[in-house]
């Protein structure tokens, strides 16, 4: 689990499977994103219903061996702001 605020995403290392699930009512979407040990990032996924409802994800295409998805962010859409995100996301090896 990977939270910033009572938002959180998840994210499996074996599948590469995610999801992102919002959890405050605060008019902030949440979204989650990754990116790769090169540095090229996915695109941003947002929980599609933001509060309330069910969480949304996805599964990221395959990245090579030298060059895996080893860095995942949760974040929340603020306007205007510099958008708040999980402390230096997670970093895998
Ligand atoms: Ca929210
Ligand atoms: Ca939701």
């Amino acid at each position: 689990m990977i939270y910033q605020g009572a938002d959180y995403g998840t994210w499996n290392t074996a599948t590469h499977k995610f999801t992102i699930c919002d959890l405050e009512n605060d008019g902030h979407p949440a979204y989650i994103y990754f990116k790769k040990l090169n540095g090229t990032e996915s695109s941003h996924v947002f929980d599609a219903d933001s509060y309330g409802g069910g969480c949304s994800g996805g599964t990221l295409g395959a990245a090579s061996s030298s060059n895996p998805w080893n860095t995942v962010w949760v974040c929340e859409q603020i306007d205007f702001v510099t958008d708040p995100c999980g402390v230096d996301g997670v970093t895998y090896e």
